[in-house]
């Protein structure tokens, strides 16, 4: 699709020629007459023009389409899916700094010239055991033909024939001016707790990992400016210019990588690698792909074990990992929770390092003993690649994302990876089987855990990503029953708020089961805080787009407003809080973590939009902190 023409054309007025005939002969001498008749210049831009023409004619032949489909062509065909998010990128684009060795890829989508060859052929196809259509083999092949070729933007800019399937699959309906009207009320609420959250952020702890907004300081973890670079692609979406703008800058300027510094392979990953590429991918930016390559090549060192299922701890400045101090040990969902970003970067890059690495752990996770139904124990050893502290089953802290990631997995390869599939399938099962739970006196559904064949009624304000992803993998065509099971778990998290004093959840909750208990929830005091959490919001989001129910955006509304009263700070920001069940003094802890600028404050946005187009579920995967990654193209 061409840009619209322009108005600054030669009008050329032909004399009239009296009788119209249409026999060519006539047509040619016509043509002649008038050609002759042409002044010197005139005659000059015409075959100016129709060299100008010839030109735009050989860059459009097939041969090079592939180029032109990474470069203008490609965007506007996007503008055309996506108008909300590429209207912004095109706003961006003008008030962007433009660095000078950026100038000339100002239009182009995808990364200048990305070496792939060879080597990716060899071990990709049979990787895992299946068919892998994940890396884009055919671009790879096209790159390594044409020599200078790049592979294609098309993780990018999803065209319809190339995404899983087309927008329609997601819910659409007609909405009516008052409703639409409400929702923007609502998103302009999260615009607004957004910029109160950056504020504090800018105030006091501008370019560090965390705010501390109560003490105006600020809080590091590994000095790499976590909170910015996890609200880059929320900025976008939320289409806040300016403060994306200046979080833009000081990744130029200030982000480098090469520090000496113990960074967690998981946290980096989601939340750092995660970030750069989806904001790459929203932006088209190369600056942020740059960063993400830095970043992805430098947590490789994890990968160096005798098991090969990575170590916890990486120095990214020297290039050497450990496990923490007290263990040779993993966790499990640290290790299965990292495929999504690596499996990505190198699609993009065209070197399989990344993939294998990754796919290694699930292709051992896939065939090792322990597992109960389907569910995994919560460590796993760096030595010999064995589970441990075996007979403990939950979906919460240290398995969680486990069972996000095998579906997710399975979707953003175009669903063709069976163990994946097969495993979550296993695994849901085992959840129905060994977990659920009905509470007294509601009968609310929850999901406990399992010792040792010993059933606790303990549920992590964690597992409240299930619904969600139960909900997405049913949009996906698995059973009508993961949706209903969905429905009845997210009623559950949204009591888990509604049902304290403060309207909101606290870390952990136990379901009462015994007759004649008066509540649901119980909550020990050692488990009363909130840390502002996405997981409810995120399982509203999924519900509300697949369901378009309005209870689910009126449940998160009332917990938007509950954490405006509870834990925002008047001086900016957002504090996690110690007590969710004493309204005169919850207790601000005095941090607010980077995934509520990541990922819950991007989720109540998305929850309250009513465009299913706005990060479609048919085109993009979300990575467990909130980050919207392609899915693949099928290979054609
Ligand atoms: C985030 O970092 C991720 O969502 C992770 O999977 C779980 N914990 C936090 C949010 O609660």
């Amino acid at each position: 699709m061409l840009p619209p023409s322009r108005k600054d054309f030669v009008s050329l007025t032909l004399g009239e020629s009296g009788s119209y005939s249409n026999s060519k002969q006539w047509r040619r001498q016509s043509c002649w007459r008038k050609w002759k008749q042409l002044s010197r210049l005139q005659r000059s831009l015409i075959l100016f023009t129709l060299m100008l023409l010839l030109v735009c004619g050989i860059a459009t032949s097939p041969t090079l389409t592939g180029h032109l489909r990474d470069g203008v062509v490609g965007e506007n065909a996007y503008d055309g899916k996506q108008p909300f998010v590429v209207n912004l990128k095109n706003e961006y684009r003008s008030i962007l700094p433009e660095l000078p060795s950026e100038k000339k890829d100002y239009h182009r989508r995808g990364p200048p010239v990305l070496q792939n060859r060879s080597q990716t052929k060899t071990n990709i196809s049979s990787l895992f055991g299946v068919q892998n259509k994940g890396l884009d083999l055919k671009n790879v092949d096209k790159g390594s033909e044409g020599g200078n070729k790049i592979i294609s933007w098309r993780g990018a800019v999803i065209e319809d024939e190339q995404a899983s399937d087309t927008d329609t699959k997601d819910t659409e309906i007609q909405e009516d001016p008052a409703s639409l009207a409400l929702a923007e009320s609502r998103l302009e609420a999260v615009r607004e707790a957004f910029r109160h959250a950056w504020k504090g952020y800018k105030n006091f702890a501008w370019g560090h990992d965390e705010l501390k907004p109560v003490s105006k300081s600020y809080g590091e973890w590994f000095g790499l400016g976590l909170t910015l670079i996890d609200a880059l692609d929320t900025m976008w979406i939320l289409g806040l210019k300016e403060e994306f703008a200046e979080a833009r800058q000081w990744v130029a300027k200030e982000l480098s990588f090469d520090k000496n510094v113990d960074v967690n392979l998981f946290e980096s990953t989601i939340r750092i690698l995660g970030g750069l590429l989806s904001t790459y991918h929203l932006t088209g930016d190369s600056l942020f792909l740059e960063k993400a390559k830095d970043i992805g090549s430098r947590l490789m060192p994890a990968f160096n074990t005798a098991s090969k299922i990575p170590f916890s701890d990486v120095n990214i400045g020297k290039g050497t990992a450990h496990p923490p101090q007290w263990t040779s040990d993993s966790t499990v969902a640290e290790v299965t929770s990292i495929q999504l970003e690596f499996r990505e970067l190198s699609r993009l890059t065209g070197d399989p390092k990344y993939k294998l690495a990754v796919m290694e752990v699930m292709k051992q996770v896939h065939k090792l003993s322990g597992k109960q139904d389907g569910l995994v124990p919560m460590f796993i050893n760096t030595n010999n690649g064995l589970f441990t502290h075996q007979g403990m089953y939950t979906l919460g802290a240290r398995a969680d994302s486990y069972y996000e990631y095998l579906l997710k997995q399975w979707i953003q390869g175009g669903q063709t990876e069976k163990e994946l599939l097969d495993d979550y399938l296993q695994a849901v099962e085992g959840v129905k089987k060994n977990l659920l739970r009905k509470s007294t006196p509601s009968g609310l559904t929850f999901v406990g855990e399992l010792s040792h064949g010993h059933f606790s009624p303990k549920m992590d304000h964690l597992v409240c990503f299930l619904p969600g992803t139960l909900a997405l993998g049913a949009h996906y065509g698995l059973p009508a029953d993961h949706m209903e099971l969905a429905k009845q778990l997210i009623e559950t998290c949204y009591q888990m708020y509604a049902q304290m004093e403060t309207g909101l959840s606290p870390e952990i909750a136990h379901f009462n089961m015994h007759e004649g208990s008066p509540q649901d929830v119980d909550v020990k005091i050692a488990d009363r805080h909130n840390l502002l959490r996405p997981e409810t919001v995120e399982s509203l989001f999924y519900l509300y787009r697949f369901t378009k129910d309005k209870k689910y955006q009126q449940w998160g509304w009332e917990i938007l407003q509950n954490f405006n009263k509870y834990t925002r700070v008047p001086t900016g920001g957002y504090t996690s809080i110690n007590n969710v069940r004493d309204l005169a003094n919850p207790n601000p802890r005095d941090k607010m973590e980077s995934f509520f600028l990541g990922e819950t404050l991007k989720y109540f946005y998305l929850l309250f939009s009513e465009d299913p187009k706005l990060i479609s579920l048919d085109k993009y995967v979300f990575n467990t902190e909130a980050h919207p990654l392609p899915i693949w193209p099928q290979a054609e």
